[in-house]
């Protein structure tokens, strides 16, 4: 038989998409198992979704370590110890180190609040209200040292209401996140999702620059 994917989850607030993945874990969507997960925050949401759930946790507070490097290597120290064989960011906040992402190259997810390439960073949801776009989403793609500039694996769009303010939209993408996070997650640990050449590549196709199935 072989064995679940060891998922460790990387976050820094409130979780929802850490119980988004933790959920499908359990109900069998997902062929793998969370062997971890790590905070930059120490009072993050998440940690206690952990716990409940019967999930290590480890807190890396980012203020205590003197530079990114130092960082970035607690944080691989962490992320070998429990064998991870897939790095979720789930909320992460802090940007990370080009050796850090390259050690773990084709193992290193993102979900990000936008449909990259546009709104790259952060605030992106008050960006979409001040640039007045009709629509808006979110985008799954692997991480490569430029940063929200890898891979695109999956989008999913939502439209802009006139009267929105960035937490009606924030909520509104939100609720696209936790079903498309998991669904990413579940071909990555059938061994049916990769990264080759800079491009995400799914059941031996590579997948478009938009993502897969987008109109
Ligand atoms: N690191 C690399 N190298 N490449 C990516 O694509 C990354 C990454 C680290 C995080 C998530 C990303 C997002 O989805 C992510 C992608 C944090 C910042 C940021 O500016 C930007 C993008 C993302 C996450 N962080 C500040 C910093 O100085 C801190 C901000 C804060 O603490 O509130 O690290 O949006
Ligand atoms: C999500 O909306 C995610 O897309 C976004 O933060 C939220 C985390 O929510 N990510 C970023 O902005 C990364 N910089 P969660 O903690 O409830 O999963």
């Amino acid at each position: 038989m072989i064995q679940p994917t060891k998922i460790c989850v990387l976050i820094s607030g409130n979780g929802s998409n850490l119980q988004a993945i933790i959920d499908a874990v359990a109900a069998g969507r997902i062929y793998g198992k969370v062997v971890n997960v790590i905070s930059s925050k120490p009072d993050a949401y998440g940690l206690e979704r952990a716990k409940t759930a019967g999930i290590d946790a480890t807190v890396l507070d980012h203020r205590q370590y003197e530079s990114r490097e130092a960082y970035d290597a607690a944080l691989s120290e962490a992320i070998d110890a429990c064998g991870a064989e897939c790095i979720i960011l789930a909320g992460f906040m802090r940007i990370l180190t080009p050796d850090f992402v390259t050690r773990y190259t084709g193992k290193l997810l993102n979900i990000h609040p936008s449909l990259l390439p546009k709104y790259k960073g952060l605030n992106t949801h008050n960006r979409a209200l001040e640039n007045k776009d009709t629509e808006h989403g979110v985008s799954v793609h692997f991480v490569t040292p430029e940063l929200d500039g890898g891979p695109v694996i999956i989008q999913s769009k939502v439209p802009v209401f006139e009267n929105d303010s960035a937490s009606d939209l924030a909520e509104r993408v939100r609720e696209q996140e936790l079903s498309i996070y998991p669904l990413v997650i579940k071909w990555f640990c059938e061994g049916r999702l990769s990264m080759q050449n800079n491009k995400a590549v799914l059941d031996h196709e590579t997948i478009p620059s938009t993502g897969y199935a987008n109109d």
